[in-house]
């Protein structure tokens, strides 16, 4: 038997090697998308780096208003969508951009271009930074067709355009969920190593879970049947148990917990804000293509999420999304009471 092999594996499946792989299935590939993947995986490991450092800001002047050198320190979210920023540009493999940071979308330098459009949040959860709370990096990337030039018009594109979304979260560990359209996979990042490694691979979200998860708070402005479903949650009437509420209040860590336990999230309409909170394409488009390549659904109150087609960059959208069961429900009482 071989000890050395038993007490550290040697077989690691890092995500580079994954997406090598995957690659490989397409003989016609160039090699693009995993060099821009891996860009993006640089910015995530940068920010991931940064966040655990976070906490010691004021002490050691990484992330305060000053540091030692008396330099104006910038805010992480500021920090994080530098860094995306950069490493998408520097890519070469990139063209436009959309940061949830930035009003406009960003146009690569036309010496750097390439054929992607990625859409991101560079640090979402904003409310959650500053008490260690888990946090993530949300991105979808959309591929140009021959000939088209690269506009805006290029990400107003609904979500089943996206060749591959995915997040980072910034937790108790760094896990980075992927999907290029063939599953879900999730990597967890050895920081002895630097690397990603596969610790979740194919997740399927389970057809039907015992938690939801929603900012009640809002319940008084909520439309009927977000109102009825929550209702029944909590006192169903099928001699089921109830559920279970779960809310973190960061969509990364939420949506995390639903594909892996399964149950419902939810961000809906309500009477304040009639499209909800959470953005078209940088929130609810990449999650909603995790959601069903781990097998569950994404529904708007009105249409399966990733069928919309934004007509702004900063678009919001109501949002029910997890175990295919769960949301069937919300379907059924959308068409009841719309
Ligand atoms: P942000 O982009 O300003 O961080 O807002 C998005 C976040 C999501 O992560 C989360 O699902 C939601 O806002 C929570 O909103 P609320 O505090 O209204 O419950
Ligand atoms: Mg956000």
């Amino acid at each position: 038997m071989d000890h050395a092999a038993d007490a550290m594996r040697t077989d690691l499946m890092t995500l580079t090697r994954h997406v090598l792989n995957e690659q490989s299935k397409y003989p016609e590939a160039r090699g693009d998308l995993t060099i821009l993947l891996n860009h993006i995986v640089l910015g995530c490991k940068f920010v991931c780096s940064a966040v655990n450092k976070a906490g010691l800001a004021k002490l050691i002047g990484l992330a305060g208003e000053t540091n030692v050198q008396g330099e104006e320190q910038k805010k992480l979210d500021v920090l994080s969508n530098e860094v995306f920023v950069k490493a998408l540009t520097s890519s070469g493999r990139t063209n436009i951009l959309v940061s949830e940071e930035d009003e406009d979308a960003i146009v690569v330098p036309e010496k750097l271009r390439g054929r992607y459009c990625v859409v991101f949040d560079p640090l979402d959860g904003s409310s959650n930074i500053d008490c260690g709370v888990s946090i993530g990096t949300i991105f979808g990337i959309y591929m140009l067709e021959e000939g088209q030039a690269g506009t805006v018009e290029d990400v107003l594109k609904p979500g089943t355009a996206m060749v591959a979304a995915g997040y980072c979260m910034y937790g108790s560990s760094c896990t980075l969920v992927l999907s290029t359209g063939e599953g879900v996979n999730g990597f967890t990042l050895d920081p002895s190593l630097g690397e990603f490694i596969l610790t979740h691979p194919l997740i399927r979200i389970p057809k039907k879970g015992k938690i939801y998860s929603v900012n009640e708070g809002n319940a008084k402005n909520w439309d009927e049947p977000t109102t009825k479903y929550v209702e029944k949650a909590k006192f169903p009437t099928d001699g089921s148990s109830p559920k279970s509420l779960r809310y973190i209040g960061s969509m990364v860590a939420d949506v995390h917990r639903t594909l892996l336990y399964g149950g419902i999230f939810l961000y809906p309409a309500d009477k304040k804000s009639p499209n909800g909170k959470l953005r078209v394409l940088y929130e609810v488009f990449p999650m909603s293509f995790l959601v069903e390549q781990a097998g569950g659904q994404a529904f708007t109150g009105k249409q399966r999420a990733l069928e919309l087609v934004p007509t702004k960059i900063h678009e919001r959208s109501p949002i029910f999304l997890g175990s295919y069961d769960d949301v069937e429900e919300v379907k059924d009482l959308y068409a009841k009471y719309s």
